[in-house]
């Protein structure tokens, strides 16, 4: 969601695709339907109900180009419409002595992207700011069936055209579960279980989404740095977003 619609990527069209039509459910409980043209990017359902599929089918022009014909079948969302980690309850901890200043993890999740006061940024004192793993923890506060079911995380780093020696995030490993990670657990390759993304950051783009191979249910995100490509070894995560739907309510 974004805002108060849903945002949905379309992937490129074959030629002979003139239009696609989506029916999804509003915040009212109305059954609505809304054609877009076929051009690839991004479109919007106005209003959709989070944490519910949609469904869609594309009408094609027929080989004389007179006729547009409408396939028969509506197609499922490959999943239910997600929404952000809400902030409003989720809490955010850091692996201790790792905030500068007034820099303070739960700065990742306000919703701010673009601002230099609003960000977490790693210490700077000579003793911490080697150590690795720097672990933030994300605790949503929803047990059970009402966690959410994640599955695509987006980082924002310096979005400064010229900012690239200032993203100083590499190596990266993403993890979600129902029991706590601890933030001070150098041993989180083998405790933490099977990470739902683990890659490395590109200095040259400030915002890098992930979608996860596997969607995955859990009141925790733990995002673990594994290194800089400071050689002081700062870490600086100016918002973080993670994309899930709670299951028992979708259909
Ligand atoms: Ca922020």
């Amino acid at each position: 969601m974004e805002g108060t619609s849903a945002r949905i990527t379309l992937g490129k069209p074959t030629d002979e695709i003139v239009k696609t039509r989506f029916r999804y459910t509003t915040t009212s409980g109305q059954t609505v339907e809304k054609d877009f043209p076929a051009t690839e990017g991004i479109v919007y359902l106005p209003n959709a109900e989070k944490w519910k599929y949609y469904e869609y089918k594309s009408a094609y022009c027929s080989a004389s180009g007179i006729d547009t014909v409408w396939v028969s079948n509506w197609m499922r969302s490959p999943s239910p419409i997600a929404t952000n980690v809400d902030s409003k309850t989720a809490t955010v901890t850091v692996t201790e002595n790792q905030v500068r200043d007034a820099f303070k993890p739960e700065l990742i999740l306000d919703g701010i992207k673009d601002s230099g006061s609003s960000r977490w940024y790693s210490s700077n004192v000579a003793a911490y700011r080697g150590i690795f793993p720097k672990i933030v923890l994300i605790d949503t506060k929803l047990n059970g069936d009402n966690a959410q079911t994640f599955n695509h995380i987006v980082f924002y780093e310096d979005p400064d055209p010229d900012g690239q020696t200032r993203r100083y995030i590499r190596s990266v490993n993403v993890y979600v579960g129902d029991t706590k990670f601890n933030t001070e657990d150098a041993n989180f390759l083998r405790t933490f279980g099977d990470p739902v993304v683990s890659t490395s950051l590109n200095q040259l783009q400030p915002v890098q989404d992930f979608t996860f191979e596997t969607p995955k249910r859990g009141r925790y995100i733990a995002i673990v740095f594994r290194n800089s490509y400071n050689s002081s070894g700062f870490i600086d995560l100016w918002e973080f977003e993670a994309f899930g739907y709670v299951a028992k309510n979708a259909n």
